[in-house]
Protein backbone atom coordinates (compact mmCIF):
# COMPACT_ATOMS: atom_id res chain seq x y z
CA UNK A 1 0.00 0.00 0.00
CA UNK A 2 1.69 3.40 -0.95
CA UNK A 3 1.69 5.45 1.82
CA UNK A 4 2.30 8.89 1.16
CA UNK A 5 1.99 11.57 3.77
CA UNK A 6 1.28 15.42 3.91
CA UNK A 7 4.66 16.98 4.21
CA UNK A 8 5.01 19.60 6.48
CA UNK A 9 5.23 23.04 5.55
CA UNK A 10 8.90 24.61 6.26
CA UNK A 11 6.37 27.89 7.48
CA UNK A 12 3.71 28.99 9.62
CA UNK A 13 0.56 29.54 7.93
CA UNK A 14 0.82 33.66 8.60
CA UNK A 15 4.38 33.46 7.25
CA UNK A 16 3.30 34.61 3.94
CA UNK A 17 0.97 37.63 5.28
CA UNK A 18 -0.26 39.72 3.85
CA UNK A 19 0.62 38.74 0.39
CA UNK A 20 -0.65 35.22 1.22
CA UNK A 21 -3.54 34.57 3.96
CA UNK A 22 -3.13 32.43 6.79
CA UNK A 23 -6.44 30.83 6.49
CA UNK A 24 -6.26 30.51 2.45
CA UNK A 25 -2.75 29.01 3.84
CA UNK A 26 -4.27 26.62 6.27
CA UNK A 27 -7.19 25.37 4.13
CA UNK A 28 -4.48 24.87 1.09
CA UNK A 29 -1.93 22.51 2.44
CA UNK A 30 -4.60 20.64 5.39
CA UNK A 31 -7.68 20.13 2.70
CA UNK A 32 -6.66 20.62 -0.96
CA UNK A 33 -2.81 19.21 -0.46
CA UNK A 34 -4.46 16.39 2.18
CA UNK A 35 -6.99 15.67 -0.93
CA UNK A 36 -4.10 14.72 -3.25
CA UNK A 37 -2.07 13.00 -0.55
CA UNK A 38 -4.89 10.51 -0.10
CA UNK A 39 -6.25 10.43 -4.16
CA UNK A 40 -2.42 9.38 -4.55
CA UNK A 41 -2.35 7.06 -1.74
CA UNK A 42 -6.18 5.76 -3.40
CA UNK A 43 -5.13 5.51 -6.77
CA UNK A 44 -1.81 3.72 -6.70
CA UNK A 45 -3.64 0.98 -4.19
CA UNK A 46 -5.37 -0.16 -7.27
CA UNK A 47 -1.58 -1.18 -8.50
CA UNK A 48 0.71 -3.62 -8.21
CA UNK A 49 3.68 -3.44 -5.82
CA UNK A 50 5.96 -2.32 -8.50
CA UNK A 51 4.55 0.86 -7.96
CA UNK A 52 3.98 1.46 -3.96
CA UNK A 53 7.16 2.26 -2.88
CA UNK A 54 8.26 4.55 -5.84
CA UNK A 55 9.20 8.29 -5.36
CA UNK A 56 6.56 10.52 -7.14
CA UNK A 57 9.24 12.46 -9.10
CA UNK A 58 9.80 8.71 -10.71
CA UNK A 59 6.17 7.48 -11.28
CA UNK A 60 5.18 11.07 -12.66
CA UNK A 61 8.07 10.79 -15.25
CA UNK A 62 7.15 7.18 -16.43
CA UNK A 63 3.49 8.12 -15.88
CA UNK A 64 3.01 6.53 -19.38
CA UNK A 65 4.13 2.83 -17.80
CA UNK A 66 0.87 3.67 -15.34
CA UNK A 67 -1.97 1.06 -16.20
CA UNK A 68 -4.09 3.48 -18.06
CA UNK A 69 -7.47 2.71 -15.89
CA UNK A 70 -5.44 4.56 -13.12
CA UNK A 71 -3.51 6.80 -14.97
CA UNK A 72 -5.76 9.76 -15.37
CA UNK A 73 -6.00 9.56 -11.20
CA UNK A 74 -1.84 9.55 -10.52
CA UNK A 75 -1.40 12.05 -13.20
CA UNK A 76 -4.31 14.33 -11.13
CA UNK A 77 -3.58 13.61 -7.44
CA UNK A 78 0.49 12.42 -7.32
CA UNK A 79 1.01 16.03 -9.73
CA UNK A 80 -1.28 17.71 -6.98
CA UNK A 81 1.54 15.94 -4.19
CA UNK A 82 4.36 17.36 -5.77
CA UNK A 83 3.53 20.22 -7.40
CA UNK A 84 2.46 21.70 -3.95
CA UNK A 85 5.33 20.40 -2.17
CA UNK A 86 7.10 21.92 -4.26
CA UNK A 87 4.91 25.57 -3.92
CA UNK A 88 5.41 25.56 0.04
CA UNK A 89 9.31 25.47 -0.46
CA UNK A 90 9.22 27.83 -3.57
CA UNK A 91 7.93 30.61 -1.08
CA UNK A 92 9.02 32.12 1.97
CA UNK A 93 8.57 34.76 4.39
CA UNK A 94 10.27 38.21 3.29
CA UNK A 95 11.26 36.63 -0.02
CA UNK A 96 11.07 38.31 -3.22
CA UNK A 97 13.30 40.53 -4.87
CA UNK A 98 15.27 39.04 -7.88
CA UNK A 99 17.33 35.79 -8.59
CA UNK A 100 21.15 35.84 -8.85
CA UNK A 101 23.87 33.27 -10.22
CA UNK A 102 23.09 30.91 -12.58
CA UNK A 103 19.46 31.08 -12.39
CA UNK A 104 19.60 35.01 -12.77
CA UNK A 105 21.98 34.20 -16.20
CA UNK A 106 19.74 31.17 -17.68
CA UNK A 107 16.75 33.81 -16.89
CA UNK A 108 18.30 36.53 -18.78
CA UNK A 109 19.90 34.66 -21.91
CA UNK A 110 16.06 33.03 -22.11
CA UNK A 111 14.08 36.00 -21.79
CA UNK A 112 15.99 38.92 -22.18
CA UNK A 113 15.93 40.34 -18.55
CA UNK A 114 14.69 39.70 -15.27
CA UNK A 115 11.51 42.34 -15.62
CA UNK A 116 10.52 40.71 -19.34
CA UNK A 117 11.09 37.11 -17.83
CA UNK A 118 8.38 38.79 -14.99
CA UNK A 119 5.72 39.82 -17.95
CA UNK A 120 6.03 36.42 -19.22
CA UNK A 121 5.20 34.37 -16.34
CA UNK A 122 2.47 37.12 -15.24
CA UNK A 123 1.01 37.57 -18.19
CA UNK A 124 0.68 33.38 -19.38
CA UNK A 125 -0.16 32.13 -15.75
CA UNK A 126 -3.18 35.20 -15.15
CA UNK A 127 -4.23 33.57 -18.62
CA UNK A 128 -4.38 29.77 -18.02
CA UNK A 129 -7.92 28.78 -18.57
CA UNK A 130 -10.00 27.30 -15.47
CA UNK A 131 -7.58 25.85 -13.08
CA UNK A 132 -3.57 25.29 -13.61
CA UNK A 133 0.01 25.94 -13.25
CA UNK A 134 2.41 28.48 -14.21
CA UNK A 135 6.01 27.22 -14.12
CA UNK A 136 9.71 28.16 -15.00
CA UNK A 137 11.86 25.24 -15.86
CA UNK A 138 15.00 23.67 -16.82
CA UNK A 139 15.02 22.12 -19.84
CA UNK A 140 17.38 20.01 -21.80
CA UNK A 141 19.78 22.26 -22.74
CA UNK A 142 20.52 23.56 -19.41
CA UNK A 143 18.03 26.63 -20.41
CA UNK A 144 15.23 28.49 -18.52
CA UNK A 145 11.74 27.81 -20.02
CA UNK A 146 8.14 29.30 -18.87
CA UNK A 147 5.28 26.86 -19.56
CA UNK A 148 1.94 26.66 -18.21
CA UNK A 149 0.03 23.44 -17.01
CA UNK A 150 -3.50 22.63 -16.86
CA UNK A 151 -5.23 21.07 -13.75
CA UNK A 152 -2.51 19.57 -11.70
CA UNK A 153 -0.47 18.05 -14.47
CA UNK A 154 3.26 18.28 -13.34
CA UNK A 155 5.81 19.23 -15.65
CA UNK A 156 7.49 15.95 -14.35
CA UNK A 157 5.46 14.21 -16.93
CA UNK A 158 7.12 16.01 -20.05
CA UNK A 159 10.38 14.45 -18.78
CA UNK A 160 11.23 11.68 -21.25
CA UNK A 161 9.99 14.00 -23.69
CA UNK A 162 11.55 17.37 -22.80
CA UNK A 163 13.69 16.74 -19.98
CA UNK A 164 12.02 19.22 -18.05
CA UNK A 165 12.79 20.42 -14.38
CA UNK A 166 10.18 22.23 -12.81
CA UNK A 167 11.92 25.07 -10.70
CA UNK A 168 9.50 27.48 -9.59
CA UNK A 169 5.28 26.61 -9.67
CA UNK A 170 2.72 29.27 -9.53
CA UNK A 171 -0.89 27.75 -8.44
CA UNK A 172 -3.59 29.81 -10.17
CA UNK A 173 -6.13 27.28 -9.15
CA UNK A 174 -8.84 29.52 -7.41
CA UNK A 175 -8.68 27.88 -4.05
CA UNK A 176 -5.10 29.41 -3.89
CA UNK A 177 -6.07 33.07 -3.70
CA UNK A 178 -9.88 33.28 -3.40
CA UNK A 179 -10.57 33.94 0.15
CA UNK A 180 -8.33 37.17 -0.02
CA UNK A 181 -8.35 37.92 -3.49
CA UNK A 182 -11.67 36.53 -5.07
CA UNK A 183 -12.13 36.76 -8.73
CA UNK A 184 -8.77 39.21 -8.93
CA UNK A 185 -5.88 36.82 -10.22
CA UNK A 186 -3.93 39.23 -11.17
CA UNK A 187 -3.36 40.71 -8.11
CA UNK A 188 -2.57 37.33 -6.08
CA UNK A 189 0.53 36.68 -9.29
CA UNK A 190 1.00 40.51 -8.37
CA UNK A 191 1.50 39.96 -4.48
CA UNK A 192 3.19 36.23 -5.08
CA UNK A 193 6.37 38.08 -6.10
CA UNK A 194 6.95 38.97 -2.57
CA UNK A 195 7.11 35.79 -1.36
CA UNK A 196 9.01 33.60 -4.02
CA UNK A 197 11.77 32.03 -2.59
CA UNK A 198 14.94 32.46 -5.29
CA UNK A 199 17.05 30.77 -2.96
CA UNK A 200 15.29 27.65 -3.42
CA UNK A 201 15.19 28.10 -7.03
CA UNK A 202 18.90 28.53 -7.50
CA UNK A 203 19.23 25.47 -5.60
CA UNK A 204 17.36 23.77 -7.58
CA UNK A 205 18.54 25.05 -10.33
CA UNK A 206 21.78 23.71 -9.58
CA UNK A 207 20.72 20.46 -8.91
MN1 LIG B 1 -3.47 24.24 -4.96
Amino acid sequence: MANFTLPQLPYAYDALEPHIDAKTMEIHHTKHHQAYTDGLNKALGNLGAEFQNKNVVDILKNIDTVPENVRGAVNFHGGGYNNHALFWNNMKKGGGGEPSGEVAEAIKKAFGSFADFKTKFQTDSIGVQGSGWGWLAKNASGGAQFITMPNQTSPWTRWKAEKLTPLLGLDVWEHAYYLKYQNKRADYVTAWWNVVNWDEVANRFKA
